[in-house]
């Protein structure tokens, strides 16, 4: 495998001006011509074209109509004896594929007897042999003919403009694209589907039509995928000026997709599962998902599409900029500024589970990498989360109207063109000279180019007669694979100063005139800065990096006392949270690290590790009366295993596992009333409505049950569970029925077993709701090592489907990614589980494998016996000689 390096970008030797696809849609051997316009690139010298092909049959080549020779090189076609000039000349390749045996679902596949394709990031030369790299641009004609009885529907992007019947009950369709694209945008669809059909018209004044295709059965869990692409539009029309520049405009789902959806031009295709809904279906959870997946896809039309990746290390580009734009779209949707605080909690909490561990690991890279041997595996929480972290900083630093004109002349600058990442933060800082953003651009970019979670330590000292609050800032990032030394990046820091009395403090800082308000961004561009307050006549407490201003860890050596202050008293609901959890994760901390802890029976931990002052400020949490319910279920909420185990040098994920397990339930038990009190308050029995109010109530009236079920399982009480167990039979909504039935399944109580069974029995013919139940049991807590057992039978069971990803994910990732306790056994049977099920699916699906193939990121970490038993199964995958490019590429960088 070679590594494909960032500084060795070339423009193209050739430009592709226009392709013309012809498709014979056949699922065993389908034909492909290919009809390019090309024309030498002037700019750079002459020399062969080299077009990329993967797994094709090549029948012919002909140049200007006539034959030509032509050599195949490690999948590329080499042409060498074209015309002279830079002249355009027509090139036809004729090829077949067979996308019934395209297990990889890149480039054509068959999903359900319907073709699709996935084209991103280089899926397009596993169709036709092609300059198969986003900077070159084309304006594409396709023409599809296929069976009509089986094939009834032909779709590809741009607009219909021909169709019509053809011999032996075959039929066309010719769709024109009047947007230029690089490949990785084509799409084409074929197949049995419905359409839900909306037409609107646009502030600008232009007439749309929208499509949602589904297989017929699906049309009635359409709606709010609908409802939310309605949303999207009128979004970036009136938050950025942004309008649909196509008059039909389709989404197609499927159930056999590697990601959740894909924006190709004009027909994107999603995953089922960002678009199937209805109340009986799915979760609030799965309804928030399919608006912000609807509106990220959406917004890729400008912020990908019209604009696109000059080469694939600026893939940050259009994710990075999209996710934010998504997480915008989705806190305007959410309305109130709590719940725009909630969602901001819910991507923090993703950005510190998934990417800090990835930033810290063997596959950190900077946002913009330097190199890749498989771009698959850089489609990262790095590349799109922390992405997207880099674009609010810059939101942050130039402020939302600066913002907005950095982007409108992004756009003047670059439509039609494929750029940098550079290019995106040149025109933000063009845009708003004298910004913060603008005067430490070069700087700034650092966000870019190195890896790694910076640190921010901060020191506070208290002058009571001076009356003066010194605050120190101080920064440092550890070394990432390939960056030994990190030098200072800019660090937006959001304060404010809590009173000890409660109270929001004036800020006003040494030799300022008057105190100002009591909020307000300072930038760390050094090494350490020191900010002197003045006028401080209460003990501070420093409210720092509020809305998280700044992907980073902070260092600050809070009092428990402060941290209940925070939790009590900050205005910024972000680190309200905050603090809650940092009191937690303490006591969490100071328990695993206790040895005489665990003498117990089985582990277990008889010892009360909650201090009243805290179940005390829970407690005045969940019964607050003016506090969102969503705000609250999060606060609740312990830290989840995998952010407990990123805290420590070494990792006992078995201990991890007993004390946070130990923690739920004396939480559980030390607010039991509290719970019984919240549950009859949220619970509701009426109508269903996805919002984000009332979501947020199911949100805690199901963890009340969940706790509830959890408290009964040491007091031996029967009447909760009894109650959960009704609940869960007569919900009306799956929100209401999952969560009773995760309440039971998490607690271990007998009744889960009945209730999985009814479940399925059910849902049998809902594959994501079955998804669901594969899920909830491969993720169910470890009592015994009772999982991986179960987590066998599942693979045993007949709607288990091994290249279904979505079913692939429900059982083997829900128990190797989202389940520690069950996994990490001291008797390594997990990771035998996890190397097998590796080579299984690299055989099938690399992609797919080599998500999989991460599970094992950070067994450096490990303590013994996990430590050496993870290396001896990373080895085994390693050993096997024909691993694909993806999975060679994790193990080899886990193991370097
Ligand atoms: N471009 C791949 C899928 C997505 O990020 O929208
Ligand atoms: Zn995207």
């Amino acid at each position: 495998a070679i590594a494909i390096h960032r500084a060795d970008y070339a423009a193209p030797a050739y430009w592709i001006d226009t392709v013309d696809l012809t498709f014979d849609l056949d699922p065993a051997k389908t034909r492909v011509l290919s009809r390019l316009r090309v024309r030498r690139n002037a700019d750079v010298p002459a020399q062969p074209l080299r077009l990329d092909g993967d797994e094709l049959n090549l029948a012919r080549v002909m140049v200007n109509g006539a034959g030509t020779s032509f050599k195949l090189d490690g999948g590329q076609l080499v042409l060498e004896n074209l015309p002279e000039g830079t002249g355009p000349f027509e090139l036809e390749i004729f090829t077949t594929c067979a996308p019934a045996k395209n297990t990889q679902l890149s480039g054509l596949y068959v999903s359900q007897g319907t073709f699709f394709t996935q084209c991103e990031a280089e899926g397009f030369r596993r169709i036709t042999y092609f300059l198969d790299r986003p900077d070159v641009m084309a304006s594409y004609s396709v023409l599809l003919r296929a069976s009509k009885a089986d094939y009834p529907v032909l779709l590809s992007n741009g607009n219909l403009v021909d169709s019509g019947e053809l011999e032996d009950g075959r039929h066309f369709a010719k769709w024109v694209d009047p947007h230029k694209k690089p490949s990785y945008l084509f799409a084409l669809v074929a197949g049995k589907l419905v359409a839900r059909e909306q037409k609107i018209k646009s502030r600008a004044g232009r007439e749309h039509l929208l499509q949602v295709y589904v297989r017929p059965g699906d049309l009635e869990k359409t709606e709010h995928a609908m409802n939310s692409l309605m949303a999207s539009i009128a979004w970036d029309e009136a938050r950025f000026g942004l309008s649909l520049d196509l008059d039909r405009f389709m989404i197609v789902a499927t159930s056999d997709f590697n990601m959740g959806a894909m924006e190709n031009k004009g027909l994107n295709i999603f995953n089922t599962k960002y678009v199937l809904a209805s109340q009986a279906t799915a979760t609030d959870v799965d309804f928030a998902n399919i608006e912000s997946v609807v509106g990220h896809e959406y917004f890729h039309n400008w912020t990908g599409n019209r604009v696109t990746c000059r080469d694939w290390f600026q893939l940050s580009l259009k994710e990075g900029l999209t996710v934010f734009r998504d997480q915008e779209f989705s806190m305007d949707m959410a309305g109130s500024p709590s719940a725009r605080a909630v969602k901001r909690i819910e991507d923090v909490r993703v950005l510190r589970t998934v990417q800090f561990p990835e930033d810290a690991g063997p596959m950190a890279h900077p946002v913009r990498p330097d190199s890749y041997v498989e771009i698959n595996n850089f489609y990262t929480v790095t590349i799109y989360e922390k992405g997207s972290e880099v674009v609010r900083m810059q939101h942050n630093l130039v402020g939302r109207d600066g913002f907005a004109k950095g982007l409108k002349l992004y756009f003047e600058r670059h439509d039609g063109q494929a750029v940098t990442c550079d290019d995106f933060a040149q025109a933000m800082a063009d845009a708003n000279p004298g910004s913060p953003l603008a005067q430490h651009l070069e700087q700034f970019k650092r966000w870019y180019s190195q890896a790694g979670t910076p640190r921010v330590k901060a020191v506070g000292q208290y002058d009571a007669d001076a009356r003066r609050y010194t605050l120190t800032l101080s920064q440092s990032c550890p070394a990432t694979p390939g960056q030994p030394d990190k030098l200072p990046f800019v660090i937006p820091v959001t304060l404010g100063l809590v009173g000890t009395d409660g109270r929001a403090l004036a800020l006003q800082l040494d030799g300022e005139a008057a105190a100002g308000a009591p909020e307000r961004t300072v930038v760390l561009t050094e090494g350490e800065m020191t900010l002197t307050f003045t006028g401080v006549d209460v003990p501070p407490v420093p409210s720092l990096l509020r809305s998280f201003s700044a992907p980073v860890v902070l260092d600050c050596e809070y009092s428990d006392a402060e941290l209940l202050t925070l939790l009590a008293h900050d205005s910024d609901a972000f680190n309200r949270w905050e603090a809650g959890q940092r009191l937690m994760l303490r006591i969490a901390i100071n328990a695993i690290a206790d040895g005489a802890l665990l003498a117990g029976v089985n582990g277990q931990i008889g010892q009360n590790l909650l201090p009243q002052p805290l179940v005390q400020a829970m407690r005045d949490v969940l019964r607050h009366p003016t506090l969102d319910a969503a705000f609250k279920e999060l606060v609740l909420t312990l830290p989840s295993e995998g952010y407990i185990a990123e805290q420590l040098d070494t990792v006992d994920p078995q201990r991890v596992h007993a004390v946070r397990e130990a923690l739920r339930e004396q939480l559980a038990l030390a607010l039991r009333d509290d719970w019984v009190w919240a549950w009859e308050e949220h619970h509701a029995t009426g109508g269903y409505r996805p919002d984000a109010v009332s979501a947020g109530r199911r949100a805690l009236a199901g963890l009340a049950l969940g706790m509830l079920c959890l408290a009964a399982r040491s007091s031996g009480d029967i009447v909760w569970p009894g109650k959960t167990y009704q609940r869960f039979k007569d919900a009306g909504n799956m929100t209401d029925r999952f969560n009773a039935l995760a309440a039971l399944v998490g607690s271990g109580h007998e009744l889960a077993a009945p209730a999985l069974a009814r479940f399925h029995a059910l849902f049998k013919d809902d594959a994501l709701v079955l998804d669901k139940w594969f899920a909830l049991q491969a993720g169910a807590p470890d009592r015994g090592g009772q999982v991986l057992p179960a987590v066998r039978q599942l693979m045993k069971h007949p709607d288990f489907h091994i290249k279904n990803p979505n079913r692939a994910r429900s059982v083997i990732f829900s128990y190797c990614n989202g389940n520690p306790g069950g996994f990490h056994r001291t008797d390594a049977a997990g990771y035998v589980f996890w190397a097998d099920r590796v080579l299984e699916l690299d055989s099938l699906n690399p992609q797919v494998a080599a998500r999989l193939a991460r599970a094992l990121d950070r067994w450096k970490k490990l303590a013994e016996p996990y430590r050496t038993a993870a290396h001896e199964a990373i080895s085994r995958v390693a050993a096997k000689s024909d691993l694909s490019n993806d999975v060679r590429e994790v193990v080899t960088r886990a193991l370097a």
